[in-house]
């Protein structure tokens, strides 16, 4: 390596829960086998280009503070490369082994498509060979078709058939570029798709608009040889007031409606379930329950604030819950991770990226952990299985299986002896929790 971007910096190692050394991992050891594969096999770790290297932590009040050596500020290629070799120093010096990118936030937009495409296949070509050196792979990227002032009513759900034909040229080249760089997946999050006010909107155009945009990408992504999985990234609001693909319930039968289900599975985020007023595990059970989890990014809210605060995520009882439903469904194939997170504003030297990222790693190695020995404790488990152990009987199957009618089933319960049902035991179980994730921490 020519220009070290973090000179001071040496690749952060396992030191163990005991060391004093913040520039350590303290919980993920990347070798450590966990049900019989690798912490590194489990997590696939990611982290977004938009707000590792993009994002100068400006907010609603106040200008960027990020410090950022190695930017000059310009809209060159020579920039971009630059920045493009500082991410990639930094994955490897922590040891994470997949990225994210949106198309404009890789190469700059140009005065026609034309240009831009071609300074996207600049970045591509730097990329590419920064991916070979490293080995760190595209875990997915995705075409940014909200932030240019064309999509300020939607992109394929604008009014004109305008947004819709820049959001194809973007979106064509943006699969491309991802399946030249042996992209996992690629995702659609629709920051535009969706309404600020239902007085100047058609919203049932509106939406199938959004699923015939879907159905050409797909059909595009199957012409070219893209294998990854299509992802959609489920958010309520922000910026729009309504978005379309609202949650993991909401999206999935969206994709049911417009024939788009198994085209597209889920990329759940964090934030977006806070956002949308439910748990994260709530909405990876939703995915899940559906087959239809692709990949996690993983970052946190600040339910007090009301934003997309995108805070890393540090939370124990968050990473054990996400790691129990990822083990749950037998681990990730195609996704993985992604930091999709920024620091604070106040967080604004460059090794903040480092303390950053390391934080969430250890939360999510310490959740991996936990959620081993959740499932090897086993005691949630027969919890489940008993309070349901009538559906295991002769009765229980004939019913589930459609073996048995309404008259049949209200003829049986004049047979049974009214009883109160079973505790749920929720305090005990929330305790058990705290039992298996404390006794942790002494490891
Ligand atoms: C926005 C968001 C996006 C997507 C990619 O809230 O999460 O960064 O992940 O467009
Ligand atoms: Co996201």
């Amino acid at each position: 390596m020519t220009i070290q971007h973090f000179p001071d910096i040496h690749q952060i190692q396992f030191a163990g829960n005991g060391s004093a050394n913040p520039l350590s991992f303290h919980q993920y050891d990347r070798n450590e086998n966990v049900e019989g594969r690798s912490m590194r096999d489990h997590l696939r770790f990611a982290a977004c280009y938009w707000h590792t290297m993009r994002n100068g932590l400006a907010d609603p009040f106040g200008a960027p503070t990020a410090q950022m050596p190695w930017d000059d500020g310009s809209h060159s290629i020579d920039n971009a490369k630059r920045r493009a070799d500082a991410f990639f120093e930094f994955l490897e010096k922590c040891q994470i082994d997949f990225w994210c990118f949106h198309d404009r936030d890789l190469a700059p937009e140009g005065a026609s498509i034309a240009e831009s495409e071609q300074n996207l296949d600049a970045l591509v070509n730097h990329v590419s060979a920064l991916q070979q050196r490293t080995g760190v792979k595209l875990l997915w990227g995705t075409a940014n078709l909200f932030s240019h002032p064309r999509y300020m009513h939607g992109a394929a759900t604008g009014p004109s058939t305008n947004s819709f034909l820049f959001a194809a040229a973007q979106v064509r080249k943006a699969l491309e570029v991802t399946l030249a760089l042996k992209g996992e997946s690629y995702v659609f999050w629709g920051g535009r798709e969706g309404y600020t006010t239902l007085l100047n909107t058609d919203l049932a155009r509106e939406r199938e608009h959004l699923a015939r945009f879907l159905h050409l990408a797909a059909d595009h992504a199957q012409q070219v040889g893209f294998k990854g999985a299509l992802l959609i990234e489920p958010k309520p609001h922000e910026p729009s007031t309504h978005q379309y693909d609202s949650d993991a319930e909401a999206t999935l039968n969206f994709l049911r409606e417009f024939g788009l289900f198994g085209k597209f599975k889920l990329n759940i985020e964090t934030n977006h379930a806070t956002l949308a007023g439910h748990s994260m595990e709530h909405e990876l059970s939703v995915a899940i329950a559906a087959k239809s989890l692709g990949s996690i990014d993983a970052n946190m809210g600040t339910p007090g604030l009301g934003w997309d605060t995108d805070r890393f995520p540090t939370d124990l009882y968050l990473t054990t819950h996400i790691m129990l439903a990822v083990l749950g469904m037998g681990g990730f194939s195609g996704g993985g991770l992604n930091f999709d997170a920024k620091r604070r504003r106040e967080s604004c030297e460059p090794i903040d990226l480092f303390y950053a990222h390391i934080a969430g790693m250890d939360a999510f190695a310490f959740g991996l952990k936990a959620a081993a020995r959740i499932r090897c404790d086993g005691r949630f488990a027969r919890f489940i299985q008993e309070r349901y152990s009538s559906w295991s009987t002769p009765i229980g199957i004939e019913i589930a299986s459609g073996k048995r009618t309404l008259a049949q089933c209200a003829q049986m319960a004049t047979q049974l002896t009214d009883s109160i049902p079973a505790s749920g035991r929720q305090e005990m179980l929330e305790a058990l929790l705290n039992e298996i994730i404390l006794s942790q921490r002494s490891m």
